[in-house]
């Protein structure tokens, strides 16, 4: 029965979640990166080799690259813009030769993921991320202190900010800043890191360099990126795909050009090649009440190489926490059966790539991962199995049903 492929993020030999453990836990895939390399340089063939090696010795397969950074060189066409495309293009060329065909990366402006709480208490008792707008607000305002950002917030939502601000203690706003500049970027690569000794200075550093970069010039940016990799990609038989923006809208005054169908339209119009491909993460773009991520989905299928599925509960327009993965606001059964389709469809024309890997992302922290601290945030063992469990399940009754 075709089914997607059932993978796991797993942050290589460091992870306390071993090889073994997801052997056990019946994963296909491995969803993982040279996490130990810093961003720009090139990913030798002896280092893949070094990783796959180990990961094909336990059965698996080392389905993605979760991700080769995009450097913010090759974002802002810095200094090192011409240098650091090389590399990347060398890096695909090599991991294509070692017979890794997929590769994530995404397009955001200095920061990836961003979360106002790590531990959300949900009503159960489990705990998980959140993104509370007003308080994203209080920590742009107030706590940053970024020139003009109160232009950038509804009159409304600068006063529930206000009010946040003002009540929140010296350690709480330390917290804050934690969160979301340090501790969610620095195990997906980010540019800050916890030995930084004033991250908010630097934040507002690397937030300048986006200054004078409209959002059409960004968009120029991603797509000479594009033109330059995709040529690559093409000969090395490797799947390129962007992940999309979380929050899918501009946030710090810099511009997000990956949030909505509308511009997954212009990404692909850019460059047609189907290697200009999509990771289509539901609780991205759920941050959108207005995206329909089965419209979403059925729309981009084709350009669809990789798969994060998770579900959020909105609150307000901008406000959600992470709900799991079956139930929330999202449609899951409705995603899930156009990638089942898409799959069935890539088999009738004789596409090769059928695996269509998704991987359970995030995972409420439950249970045993309570116990102690050794996950990476948002990344729980038995939150994000019982969501691997979960999905397998959904997809084996669609799929069974499909081909009956
Ligand atoms: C968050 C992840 C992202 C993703 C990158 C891809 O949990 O989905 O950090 O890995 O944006 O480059």
């Amino acid at each position: 029965m075709l089914k997607l492929e059932k993978t796991w993020r797993w942050f290589g030999p460091q992870d306390k979640i071993t090889l073994d453990m997801l052997v056990q836990m019946g994963v296909e895939g491995v969803v993982t990166a040279l996490h130990h390399l810093p961003i720009g340089v090139v990913w030798t063939k002896e280092e893949i080799l070094k990783l796959k090696n180990q990961i094909e010795a336990k059965g698996l397969r080392w389905s993605v690259v979760e991700s080769l950074p995009v450097s913010e060189d090759i974002k802002t066409k810095g200094k090192n813009y011409a240098q650091h495309i090389e590399n990347y293009k060398i890096s695909l060329k090599n991991l294509g030769e070692c017979g890794v065909d997929t590769v994530c990366y995404n397009f955001m402006p200095v920061l990836d993921w961003t979360r106002t709480d790590l531990r959300f208490k949900h009503k159960g008792g489990g705990e998980g991320l959140y993104f509370d707008y007003p308080t994203f607000a209080a920590f742009d305002v107030f706590i940053l202190k970024r020139k003009d950002a109160d232009k950038d917030f509804p009159p409304e939502i600068l006063r529930q900010a206000e009010e946040i601000f003002k009540k929140m203690p010296i350690e709480e706003q330390e917290k804050l800043v934690y969160n979301i500049i340090v501790v969610t970027q620095g195990f997906v690569n980010g540019v800050i890191d916890g030995t930084v000794k004033d991250p908010k200075k630097l934040f507002l550093e690397y937030i300048s360099h986006y200054d004078n970069i409209s959002e059409a010039q960004y968009r120029q940016n991603l797509k000479d990126f594009l033109d330059a990799v995709i040529p690559t990609c093409e000969e090395a038989n490797v799947n390129l795909c962007i992940h999309p923006d979380d929050p899918p809208y501009p946030v710090l005054g810099m511009p997000r050009i990956c949030g909505c169908a509308d511009d997954l339209r212009k990404l692909r119009a850019s460059n047609q090649s189907v290697r200009n491909g999509i990771t289509f993460c539901t609780g991205s773009l759920s941050g959108r009440t207005d995206n329909n991520l089965v419209e979403i989905a059925r729309e981009f299928s084709p350009w669809v190489h990789f798969i994060h599925l998770r579900n959020t509960q909105h609150l307000t327009e901008r406000s959600f926490y992470e709900s799991g993965h079956l139930y929330g606001s999202l449609n899951m059964p409705g995603i899930v059966s156009e990638f089942l389709k898409e799959q069935r469809r890539r088999q009738q024309e004789g596409r090769k790539d059928l695996r269509m890997p998704f991987r359970p992302d995030h995972g409420i922290r439950m249970l045993t991962d309570m116990d102690n601290d050794i996950y990476n945030a948002g990344y729980p063992l038995i939150g994000r199995l019982r969501g691997l469990a979960e999905i397998d399940g959904l997809q084996t009754g669609i799929a069974f049903s499909m081909d009956k």
